[in-house]
């Protein structure tokens, strides 16, 4: 017989006496936790995080809920996304040092993960709201999207780790399902619990679901989503799952991992900056946000730029895996034969990250889960004509992917929407 303690949800009351014997958290409060302060921070979708005070020093407690915090009970979520997780950023921290949260402990059936207190940290989705410029955020998010994406692959992984790993992830089954769904379907359909700014956005969001080839763009993304298992994925990689200081970036928040497609994590992320660009005229009240979004858009360019650097110098130096073999080309002779592989490669990932770009900027519009960066504009007409933009452009690149030839193009676009509005 197995001695498994039924599932508790911590509160700040109880989590001093409960935790109070983990070395891991003694270590860094002090072993007196009868004078550990706990504060209740988390305001994502699914779980509690709690920022843990002692006489020594800080930690992070997260735990996840049986359930969907943004809908409540009615929505059960198993426990085990803290275990994907918790592997997530294990594998995270060896292909990519120094660029996620130090783990302390893991309690799988209490789904706690005890990991370091960021601090001078701030989520970067808020500092971008707040109209901050972090000079590194574009080359630090490349290179982690291009080291974990490189790393996590046929590219580079052993066949049978790869395929060990593959296994073990592909349990994270219902965190794969809300994609599925919240991604790429329900924002082209009045599903039951999506919302859009209304009735502003009423004629868009009709005009939108009539839209027969982009519906039809949205599912061929999902079935990229669904059966290109690449490598190992973030899985919900957006601006609100990344803390950062002027000098250091940290990617937080990998429950969502699992076998996918390269490009999904690339494109969530650049959709993100999209999204802020076109939120930025929104929070001018206190001054003009057009150096913001020329800071914006160079991110984009950094971001992918910085990818393709890295992806491409992995390539050269670090492809043991079983794809595209030294065997067949630099060991014949032959490295402009690596190179034209390379092209074909980065070239798929850039169209269908584009495609991910798009749904995922419809999804934050149309759908049940929103971001902070529209919904903080209070004057609702203004929210919708940012939000507006930015569904015009998440068309665009959904439909008319495989012939955007690059990101000058897109940004010109973006550039345009936001001076018609404007004007
Ligand atoms: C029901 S969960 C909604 C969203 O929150 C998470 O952060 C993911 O982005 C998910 O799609
Ligand atoms: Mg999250």
């Amino acid at each position: 017989m197995t001695d498994t303690k039924p599932f508790v949800a911590l509160c700040p009351e109880t989590l001093p006496q409960r935790l109070g014997a983990l070395p891991g958290l003694k270590e860094r409060l002090g072993a007196n936790n009868n004078s550990w302060r706990v504060k209740e921070v988390g305001d994502g979708n699914l779980n509690l995080v709690f920022i843990v005070e002692g006489e020594q020093g800080k930690a992070i407690v997260k735990q996840a809920l049986p359930y969907v915090r943004l809908v409540g009970e009615s929505w059960p979520l198993p426990l085990k996304r803290s275990f994907f997780e918790y592997h997530a950023l294990m594998r995270q921290s060896e292909r990519d040092p120094g660029t996620v949260p130090q783990i302390f402990h893991f309690d799988a059936e209490q789904a706690i993960i005890v990991m370091e207190f960021l601090s001078p940290h701030v989520i970067l989705r808020r500092a971008l709201i707040e109209g901050r410029q972090l000079p590194r955020i574009g080359r630090d998010l490349g290179r982690f999207a291009a080291r974990t994406l490189f790393r996590g692959s046929d590219l580079a992984m052993t066949a049978r780790r790869r395929k060990e790993d593959l296994a073990l992830f592909s349990d994270n089954v219902e965190l794969c399902d809300i994609t599925e769904n919240l991604v790429f379907s329900d924002p082209y359909f009045e599903a039951p619990l999506n919302r859009h700014t209304s009735p502003q956005l009423d004629g868009t969001v009709a005009q939108l679901r009539a839209d027969r080839d982009l519906k039809v763009e949205a599912q061929k993304l999902k079935h990229t989503f669904t059966s290109k298992a690449e490598t190992l994925l973030h899985g919900d990689l957006h601006t609100g799952s990344v803390m950062v200081t002027a000098d250091e970036t940290r990617v937080i928040d990998p429950e969502f991992a699992f076998y996918g497609p390269i490009a999904f994590d690339v494109g969530m992320m650049i959709a993100n900056f999209w999204m802020s660009y076109f939120s930025q005229s929104g929070h001018e009240a206190q001054g003009s946000r057009q150096g913001m979004r020329d800071y914006l858009l160079a991110v984009v360019v950094e971001i992918w730029t910085t990818f393709c650097e890295e992806f491409s110098q992995l390539w050269r130096c670090e492809r043991n895996g079983i794809l595209y073999q030294r065997s067949l080309f630099e060991d014949r002779g032959d490295p402009l034969g690596a190179e034209q592989a390379l092209d074909h490669v980065l070239h798929d990932i850039w169209t269908d990250m584009l495609g991910f770009a798009g749904v995922e900027i419809h999804r934050r519009i149309l759908g049940l889960a929103h971001n902070a960066d529209f919904e903080t504009i209070a004057d609702l007409d203004l929210r919708a004509r940012c939000e507006t933009n930015a569904l015009k452009l998440g068309r665009h690149l959904v439909v008319n992917r495989r012939h955007i030839h690059g990101l000058a193009e897109i940004n010109s676009l973006a550039k345009l929407l936001e001076k018609e509005t404007v004007s």
